[in-house]
């Protein structure tokens, strides 16, 4: 493939720092075979989330500077809500904090014990949230989205099959909403089509049911749509995102995602009724309706970031450049999640490590010697991540999927920090039979992964 050359020039430089091989062996034991316990400063290339981990144009830093820090009725908050109803087209919008806080309000207030949800996979937090006011969350994806060797190039369409019986069995009365996360992050950074999210909305009209996007990665998933699908070549990416979103009834938003920005969020809908009980909720908790967290500063950043990642020259560089790294993986014969997904790279831990079972942890042992061979931190979407006692048989189920993704920040690493990545993955796959499992020291009963610590195991 063409090597991809970054479409901007870097006008500020933050050194990054070596380790040597003993250090990290150290701090790695000291972090209990945690990742997420590793000071950042000891990392040299830093994968483990594309998360508020952006670089800011110096648009946007030229935005913070005219930060309205007005309690009430920011200037930026004006900015930020014509934006945000530009693009997503809903009738209110509620800044958050972050992601988790607008899954937060939209569950707590519609969501009621016994209910159940259905998304092609909910993420962590998603799931976590949903199972927190006691509701269901329902995966209903593609079988194609948990075949890692599929090249089906919508891997996140929901089945509507897997849908409808959700519907039916469980009655519409207990599906309070559906929601489709696009791009799909826990099955590979997989794209959902236009023709599905249509169909999604027609079988959740028919019964009544409000559909919700979860749209941290809304830009990524509107580029796919315009290189695979049909009708849509011509489209600008705009365009595509108005209609995408016109045949939902809102939205949940991380923007340190396509929000181009290190924090943010909001909740957008149409339901005003809805929209009064969240925000008199997000008062509560998070601030006032004009800020909901944020700094006016941060409003700004994140208006102009919305604008900014509709730009197809960055989305182009954007896509290839994660097209890049996974090629390169693949031309070594390690066994990635195909085809290479929007905001990450994804190995397949069970393939690239057969020899350790599910229960052992094959994901967190291949990122803990990735860090520890090469400085270079990944995270674990695997049975760390998922695994868990089902509530009716105690026992523990695990995730189809043992992944470990390579996330790759926006805008911040050249080609040739890819290069080097690659490099060191492809060094441990010739090594690989002499990793080992890992077994669970402490962990807590909600998204435990964060806070986990582990040891290895001998044999
Ligand atoms: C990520 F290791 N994602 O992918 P918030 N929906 C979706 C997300 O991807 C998402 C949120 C909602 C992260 C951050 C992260 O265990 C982890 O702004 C599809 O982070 O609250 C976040 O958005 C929540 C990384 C989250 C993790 C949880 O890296």
């Amino acid at each position: 493939m063409k090597f991809p050359a970054e479409p901007f020039r870097i006008k500020v430089v933050e050194p990054i720092k070596t380790t040597t091989k003993e250090e990290r062996e150290r701090l790695i034991k000291e972090a209990g075979y945690n990742l997420f316990l590793i000071p950042a400063e000891s990392i040299f290339i830093d994968l483990l989330t594309d998360s508020g981990t952006s670089a800011m144009s110096d648009n946007q830093w030229a935005g913070l500077m005219m930060g309205d820090e007005s309690y009430a009725g920011s200037k930026n908050y004006y900015h930020f809500k014509e934006t945000v109803q530009h693009i997503f087209g809903f009738k209110h919008v509620i800044p958050t904090h972050q992601g988790r806080v607008a899954e937060n309000l939209l569950f707590s207030t519609i969501l009621k014990e016994g209910d159940v949800v259905p998304n092609n996979i909910h993420f962590d937090t998603t799931r976590a949230n949903v199972e927190h006011n006691k509701a269901k969350a329902l995966d209903c994806v593609i079988d194609e989205g948990l075949d890692p060797e599929s090249e089906y190039p919508f891997k996140g369409n929901l089945d509507i099959k897997k849908l409808e019986n959700a519907i039916e069995s469980y009655g519409k009365e207990r599906i309070p909403l559906i929601m489709i996360t696009i791009t799909n992050n826990s099955g590979g950074g997989q794209p959902v089509s236009m023709e599905n999210i249509r169909s999604v909305s027609a079988l959740a009209k028919k019964h009544g049911i409000p559909l919700f996007f979860d749209a941290c990665r809304f830009a990524e998933n509107c580029y796919f749509i315009k290189q695979r699908e049909k009708g849509y070549e011509n489209k600008s990416i705009l365009e595509i995102a108005r209609e995408l979103f016109s045949y939902g009834d809102g939205c949940t938003m991380s923007a340190k995602k396509d929000g181009l920005v290190n924090i943010g969020g909001f909740l957008s809908l149409n339901d005003s009724k809805l929209s009064e009980e969240i925000t008199n909720m997000l008062i509560l908790i998070e601030g006032f309706s004009t800020y909901g967290g944020l700094a006016g500063r941060d409003l700004e950043a994140i208006s102009r970031g919305l604008r900014e990642v509709l730009q197809e020259d960055y989305l182009e560089f954007r896509i290839n450049q994660t097209r890049y790294l996974g090629e390169m993986l693949m031309e070594q014969g390690i066994p990635i999640v195909k085809p290479v997904g929007g905001h990450a790279v994804y190995i397949d831990a069970k393939r690239f490590l057969p020899h350790i079972p599910q229960s052992q942890f094959p994901g967190q042992a291949l990122i803990v010697a990735l860090y520890t061979e090469a400085g270079v931190r990944a995270v674990e979407i695997g049975s760390l991540m998922f695994a868990h006692n089902d509530q009716e048989s105690g026992k523990t189920v695990y995730p189809e999927l043992e992944l470990v993704r390579l996330a790759i920040p926006r805008r911040v690493y050249t080609s040739m920090h890819m290069q080097y990545v690659a490099e060191s993955i492809t060094e441990l796959y010739r090594n690989r039979n002499h990793l080992k499992g890992l077994t669970i020291e402490y962990a807590p009963d909600f998204l435990r992964h964060f806070t986990a610590r582990l040891k290895p195991l001998e044999n």
